[in-house]
């Protein structure tokens, strides 16, 4: 059997919100599609995208952390725990008008999705009122939002839905297998409930992962074959490469190889066709040309603005600039 013959899986469940049979991916066809030949694969992935997008086009989604620091959980990679010393210190949520005067200047830098993030297990409802606030203010300036929170409890994402919320953010990270070796403080389960929460909310889901936290193709198989199997499948796919952050315990694993991201980011693409899949974290560790070959393998959306989180991320000229030099326009 030659490489294009690999079986592609049978259509099931319809979805309603992307309106196509959804595609239920198998770890082991999700290994094959990985195991490509690399010009294989890359073809295969540019095929779907541009069925379903202009390959020339890419979103752009600018992040603030409205809370930072001080979280009880116990993520391996994450600078924000407050387990770990790394130099971040526990936060008070952000005012009101330090969210608005950075969104406006990200909607002025040209970014459509502003992303709100906190670190907390999951919001009390004395954390989400505040956040429910920003929603407002920030959709009321014509952007997309996002905001990603942690874990939500029932009624919680009616409420963000009520006060304008796009999308949420919550990833599953890796795979169901992996996944104990990364965090102790909240299940995979747990993760898939709130996703629940979120699409039966009406809110679309922004679900990814990481990669180079040690896992293996098997793993990285088994994450995509997750996320393609959610049903629907999530609109928005971030593809992070892990920011290794001293004081983490992930700190000094090795990096992840640039074409096995790039192959990442196909996977996602052939197994999720109408996503906007992003290329998210780790961009400042990638040469311009790993990431080009993101965008042909199908990537359509990046974060945009100097900095993710609480780490840094490509200035946004040098991501102008990025683009005009491949001819690529924001959308
Ligand atoms: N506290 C909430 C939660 O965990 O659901 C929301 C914020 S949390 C920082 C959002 C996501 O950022 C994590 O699920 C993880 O995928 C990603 N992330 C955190 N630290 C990272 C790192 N060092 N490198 C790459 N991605 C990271
Ligand atoms: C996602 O998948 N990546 C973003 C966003 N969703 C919230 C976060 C990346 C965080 C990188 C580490 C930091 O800056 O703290
Ligand atoms: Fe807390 Fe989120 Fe970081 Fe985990 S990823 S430690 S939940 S901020």
């Amino acid at each position: 059997m030659t490489p294009l013959d690999t079986p592609v899986p049978p259509p099931s469940a319809k979805s309603a919100i992307q309106d196509a049979p959804v595609a239920r991916w198998s770890v082991a066809a999700v290994e094959e599609l990985l195991a490509l030949p690399f010009p294989e694969l890359l073809y295969r992935a540019q095929c779907v995208h541009r069925e379903h997008f202009d390959p020339t086009r890419v979103q752009l989604s600018t992040l603030l952390s409205v809370k930072t620091g001080g979280c009880p959980e116990d993520c391996a990679y994450c600078p924000q725990s407050r387990r770990f010393d790394t130099g971040v210190e526990d936060e008070a949520v952000l005012p009101l008008d330090d969210v608005l005067d950075a969104a406006r200047a990200a909607k002025a830098a040209g970014a459509t999705r502003f992303c709100m993030g906190a670190a907390w297990r999951g919001p009390k409802q004395k954390d989400l009122d505040p956040v429910l606030e920003m929603v407002t203010a920030v959709k009321a300036l014509g952007m997309e939002t996002c905001a990603t929170l942690g874990l939500l409890r029932d009624g919680q994402a009616e409420q963000l839905r009520a006060a304008g919320l796009d999308y949420y953010n919550h990833n599953l990270d890796t795979s169901p297998d992996f996944y104990g070796d990364i965090i102790s403080t909240r299940t995979y389960r747990d993760r898939l409930d709130t996703l629940e929460r979120v699409r039966g909310a009406g809110i679309s889901v922004c679900c990814g992962g990481i990669v180079g936290m040690g896992e293996d193709t098997h793993d990285r198989a088994g994450l995509i074959a997750q996320l393609a199997s959610l049903d629907p499948y999530p609109e928005s796919v971030p593809i992070n490469a892990l920011v290794q952050v001293e004081g983490t315990p992930l700190n000094g694993r090795s990096p992840v190889d640039p074409l096995d991201f790039v192959r990442m980011i196909a996977a996602a693409r052939i197994t999720m066709p109408k996503a906007y899949v992003r290329l998210s974290a780790g961009r400042s560790q990638m040469t311009d040309e790993a990431q080009a070959l993101c965008f042909l393998a199908g990537a359509n959306s990046i974060f945009y603005g100097d900095r993710l989180l609480t780490t840094g991320n490509p200035e946004a000229d040098r991501d102008r600039a990025l683009l005009d030099r491949l001819g690529m326009r924001p959308l």
